[in-house]
């Protein structure tokens, strides 16, 4: 470990003076960056985060009072397998690679720009949200997703200096210059340039988008770029904080809801409440955003990083076979009008495949939180949107679908919209609930407090100490 280094890291820079070099060249873009687009209003003020000091398991995390500007973002890898071999498509069994194969330059340059760029996108979306943090504790949260959504643009960094040379210079120039929502240099994809404004949006983004990061972390972990495959194994233990932010922030809303519920009736709003068919409308929006990150159900691009091995399957491990050459996916596809279903070969459904994964696991979380409505005696429920509804991306983008998953018309889905989807009024509405609770072990109104605090300290604990 290069702990102590100007880029703390695990992948001995310092032996490679001239990659040093072109980070260290980088790094002021990237905390002028920060500066402009990382949380506004807070750089100077006292947060205790969790920095990366280790890759084994249990031991990687320090605690500690820090200002933002001067985290240490490092690179960090897990370890490499001696020997290890591709595991899937028409490369199979072969030694992976240790560098970029030329016939797949251009393939995993798009893979790795287009993850880097969700990173820095997200802080833009979220960079005013500390200006109506619900508590100090959930301001601390939410600058610990932030700091380590910009480590994994490091992550992605150090991928394009190290192997792609001078476009991979230039491409993590342009991560930098890109930015949320903006109408010349948008994001990549869709739901990071959705405006991510106030603490509903931020934690259903939490819940949906960035379980979206988990599933392409986890496919892209079986790469045959070995390099690729190490460091998305390392953001993956980052992510499983950024979705329980997520999942018990919702869960918290949830459990506030209901006891208002319990209280006043269905009258939420009056009581300062965030009522259930908001929540179930938020819901919606994020799941369809991010349902489209998968990108088509129907994908040459898919079957292409999977026959190379570039891109791999959810945990490939827990499939007999590797190569899915003879096998076939059934879809339903629109079809004159009406839903058929359709044999696709499964190479090209790849997109699918991982979507059916990320779909389960969201529905396993909207459960969880039925569970607290149901421990409350009420007898509503929040469901997940079919995988159709609302969507701009592949096969269902030109068609549109109720919630329930039926074609519908246009007729019919502008008369549904408000009711499916948060209306101009219900995010004045949310808006207006919005103000900085800024006294540790206070609590704003719409929300449950926390059942525990981080690393073992109280709610009330001092987490973000104002300059
Ligand atoms: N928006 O063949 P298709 C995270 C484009 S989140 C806009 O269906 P493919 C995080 C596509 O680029 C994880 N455009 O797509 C979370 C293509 O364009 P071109 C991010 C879209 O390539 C929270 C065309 O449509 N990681 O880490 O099979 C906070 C046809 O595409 C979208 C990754 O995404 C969209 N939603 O699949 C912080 C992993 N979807 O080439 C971080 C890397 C598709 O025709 N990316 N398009 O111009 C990939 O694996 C693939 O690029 C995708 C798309 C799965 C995204
Ligand atoms: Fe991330
Ligand atoms: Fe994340």
């Amino acid at each position: 470990m290069e702990l102590h280094e100007k880029i703390p890291n695990n992948v001995n820079l310092s032996a490679d003076p001239k990659l040093k070099r072109a980070l260290e060249k980088w790094q002021p873009n990237y905390v002028d960056w920060w500066m402009d687009m990382g949380p506004e209003g807070f750089q100077r003020d006292d947060v205790y985060l969790r920095t990366a000091i280790s890759v084994e398991p249990g031991g990687w995390a320090h605690y500690d009072y820090v200002k933002m500007p001067e985290y240490r973002w490092g690179i960090f890898l897990t370890p490499g397998e001696a020997d290890r071999k591709i595991g899937f498509g028409d490369n199979e069994g072969k030694p992976a690679w240790q560098e970029v194969p030329g016939e797949m330059r251009t393939q995993l340059r798009r893979l790795i720009v287009t993850q880097g760029d969700t990173e820095p996108a997200s802080v833009e979306q979220q960079r005013l949200l500390g200006k109506t943090a619900p508590s100090n504790f959930d301001l601390r949260n939410l600058f610990q997703v932030n700091v380590e959504e910009g480590r994994h643009l490091w992550a992605m960094v150090y991928l394009l200096h190290s192997y792609f040379g001078r476009d991979g210079r230039e491409e993590a120039e342009d991560l930098l210059r890109r930015r949320s929502g903006d109408q010349d240099k948008p994001r990549i994809l869709g739901a990071f340039n959705e405006p991510c404004d106030d603490w509903l949006n931020f934690f259903m983004f939490t819940m949906f988008t960035d379980r979206d990061g988990k599933y392409q972390l986890l496919a892209l972990a079986e790469s045959g770029f070995d390099p690729l495959s190490r460091t998305t194994k390392f953001m993956l233990t980052e992510e499983a904080f950024h979705m329980s932010v997520g999942e018990t922030g919702v869960g918290r809303i949830v459990e506030r809801t209901a006891a208002l519920m319990r209280e006043h009736g269905d009258n939420v709003r009056d009581h300062g409440g965030i009522d259930l068919p908001t929540i179930q409308k938020y819901l919606n929006f994020w799941v369809s955003a991010s349902t489209d990150l998968f990108g088509g159900e129907v994908s040459t691009n898919a079957a292409q990083y999977f026959a190379t091995g570039v891109k791999g399957r959810n945990r490939e491990n827990g499939y007999d076979e590797h190569k899915c050459l003879d096998s076939y996916y059934t879809m339903e596809l629109v079809k004159d009008s009406k839903i058929v279903k359709e044999e696709i070969p499964m190479r090209n459904a790849m997109n699918e495949i991982l979507r059916d994964d990320y779909l389960a696991d969201c529905q396993r979380g909207v459960t969880r939180w039925n569970k607290i409505l149901e421990d409350a005696g009420l007898s509503d429920r929040l469901t997940m949107p079919h995988r159709r509804f609302h969507r701009q991306i592949g096969a269902y983008g030109d068609h549109h679908f109720n919630p329930d998953g039926g074609l519908i018309s246009e007729e019919q889905m502008s008369k549904g919209r408000d009711s499916w989807l948060p209306s101009e009024r219900d995010r004045a509405y949310i808006k207006s609930l919005m103000y900085a609770v800024d006294e540790p072990g206070k609590i704003a109104n719409w929300i449950a407090a926390p059942k525990s605090g981080v690393k073992g300290k109280p709610f009330e604990f001092e987490y973000v100490r104002r300059d």
